[in-house]
């Protein structure tokens, strides 16, 4: 499975995929199944694991057994370097661009070396961006660094280009988990315009509307969690 040589074919194809995220945290081992059920029902195309925190070391036991119910590509898109584990089967290789605090901008991808060096893991590498989302959300308490406001589109692009023109090969535009303001439209729009890599919107989505109007804008990829962890029912909405 290439994982990235699928999203760009999806790019240049105008193909919208949708990533379900799943927090280890939140979700409990027995729900899996039934859980995924729905997934597979669903438009939903990738599996993204990750938290900002893992307090209880989850994440292995919570990938082994979604790989058991589901076909999907399940990517880690980790907190920490203790979220990496080789029962996934890719890795979003995260730098938090937008905040100025090395432990996330180099350290912990130092620090990650050790387990992804001899790795199977698709490892992609990712700008993450995070924007202003109405709220302080836990990415931004535990990275201790500040989010960009909305309105500093300037800024925003700037940072899209320079994470592109150091080789990331995808741009994440991230509003925080539970967002209550998603990523604006117009910022969307001028990112994916400007940029040749693909570009993953996440944070505070909650409708049909809200995802459609992300991909028009210009998503390549939507992350969602914390709508399906609170209404599964949402699935519904988004049936094959
Ligand atoms: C968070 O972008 C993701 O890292 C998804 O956010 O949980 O608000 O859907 P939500």
């Amino acid at each position: 499975m290439n994982i990235y040589q699928n999203i760009l074919e999806a790019k240049k194809e105008g193909k919208k995929l949708l990533a379900v995220l799943i927090d280890p945290e939140k979700m409990p081992l027995q729900n899996i199944p039934s859980f995924f059920k729905k997934v597979t029902a669903s438009i939903a195309t990738h599996i993204f694991v990750g938290g900002s925190t893992d307090i209880n070391n989850q994440t292995e036991k919570v990938v082994a057994a979604i790989k058991k119910n589901t076909q999907l590509p399940v990517v880690l898109f980790p907190g920490d370097v203790r979220q990496i584990t080789n029962k996934a089967d890719g890795l979003l290789f995260l730098s938090l661009l937008s905040g100025r605090n090395p432990e996330y901008l180099i350290e912990q991808q130092i620090k990650s070396v050790p387990f992804v060096k001899d790795t199977h893991l698709e490892i992609i590498p990712t700008g993450y961006i995070l924007i202003d989302g109405g709220k302080e959300t836990a990415v931004q308490k535990v990275s201790k660094t500040t989010p960009i406001d909305q309105d500093n589109t300037t800024l925003i692009l700037n940072t899209g280009l320079a994470g592109q023109f150091s080789g990331k090969k995808l741009i994440y535009l991230e509003a925080g988990s539970g967002a209550t303001i998603p990523v604006a439209e117009n910022i969307i729009s001028l990112v994916s315009k400007n940029l040749t890599i693909p570009l993953i919107v996440g944070g505070g989505i909650k409708s049909k509307k809200q995802l459609e109007t992300a991909f028009s804008a210009g998503a390549d990829l939507v992350v969602i969690g914390t709508a399906f962890e609170n209404d599964e029912t949402f699935f519904e909405d988004l049936k094959k």
